[in-house]
């Protein structure tokens, strides 16, 4: 076993943390690492919690881990959000509030860098959640905004996916030109205190009727006003529902096997490539003379790296 895996099995925080930045920095050893952790993962609920800058997620993550502290659950949080005030990017007073929770040894955050992690944004967010898993922490919350792909594919690791919209926003648009619609599980009308709510729950409604017509599960629509602590009772209640249709109904079986097919493909495209460009080094980019006087070309030079790889010269399968 992985000494970090052994030290993350006795509950050691800072062993977690560095395992983290193990995968982060694709260091030597991570596979060995994440070979060990993944037998020790004990099933914790990864809920994943998107939307706009500003749509208010920090604010919720943060009052649904006091809430989720008060049930004596243990709480880890992934923030994949630039804008987070847990990877520093925010006003001081959301900072203040959140320093209850980083003596709580019951509480552990970490946000992810988002310029170049080394193996990609999911695949490290997703290694993430696994070690946090192995610690054995009973709810793992992910945030994200909720653009581009690799936030898509963020999202598509969680277990419960909960879309953060705010009244008067023209959000419902947003979420629907980006796909989000598809994978929402949960939709948390945030700003309840502010005007629009009726005309936004009935946006919502709409396009459920439009996409989720024929799917068993429809999702369901939670009030909250993270400022004043409402709604997290209903927010919580339907987290749980969710992770009770995913078991009754198998869903949440069929979505973690897309899940590992998914990252197993990864890390073969990732190795792969790995080994490619570290054997081309060694052998000083051969083809790159030949590109130059022309008489190759970049499909012809990539093909031969390729057929060199499949076929090589010793007959063995690299
Ligand atoms: N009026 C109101 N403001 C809120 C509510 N929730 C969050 N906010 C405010 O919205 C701003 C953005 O919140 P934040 O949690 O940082 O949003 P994030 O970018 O989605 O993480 C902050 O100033 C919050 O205080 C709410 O329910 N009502
Ligand atoms: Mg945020």
């Amino acid at each position: 076993m992985h000494p970090l895996a052994q030290r993350i099995q006795q509950k050691e925080e800072r062993a977690l943390a560095k395992a983290i930045t193990l995968a982060e920095n694709n260091g030597e050893d991570k596979l060995e690492l994440l070979k060990s952790i993944y037998p020790q993962q004990k099933g914790a609920h990864w809920i994943g919690i998107t939307g706009s800058p500003g749509a208010g997620k920090s604010s919720l993550v943060n009052r649904l881990i006091s809430f989720l502290r008060k049930k004596k659950m243990t709480v880890a949080v992934v923030a994949v959000d630039p804008t987070s005030p847990f990877s520093g990017g925010s006003i001081l007073g959301d900072r203040v509030r959140m320093a209850d929770h980083f003596t709580d040894p019951g509480v552990f955050i970490r946000s992810m860098g988002t310029r170049g992690s080394l193996g990609g944004l999911s695949r490290s967010t997703k290694e993430t959640v696994r070690l946090m898993d192995a610690y054995g922490f009973d709810v793992i919350l992910i945030e994200t905004v909720g653009v581009g792909q690799s936030e898509l594919d963020i999202m598509k690791l969680a277990d419960s996916v909960a879309v953060v919209l705010n009244p008067g926003s023209g959000d419902v648009v947003q979420v629907f030109k980006a796909g989000i619609m598809e994978i929402a599980d949960l939709f948390v009308v945030n700003k309840a205190d502010m005007p629009g709510v009726p005309k936004l729950l009935a946006e919502i409604e709409a396009m459920l009727d439009l996409v989720k017509h024929d799917s068993p599960y429809r999702p369901p629509v939670v009030q909250t006003i993270s400022t004043e602590n409402k709604g997290l009772q209903e927010l919580w209640e339907s987290l749980l529902a969710h992770r009770e249709y995913l078991e009754k109904s198998g869903e949440g079986k069929e979505r973690k096997l897309s899940n590992l097919k998914r990252e197993v493909m990864e890390v073969v495209q990732h190795e792969i490539y790995q080994q490619v460009w570290t054997n081309e080094q060694k052998n000083g980019f051969s083809w790159l003379a030949d590109l130059e006087s022309g008489t190759t070309d970049p499909y012809t030079a990539a093909e031969e790296i390729l057929t060199k790889r499949l076929q090589p010269a010793d007959g063995k399968q690299k």
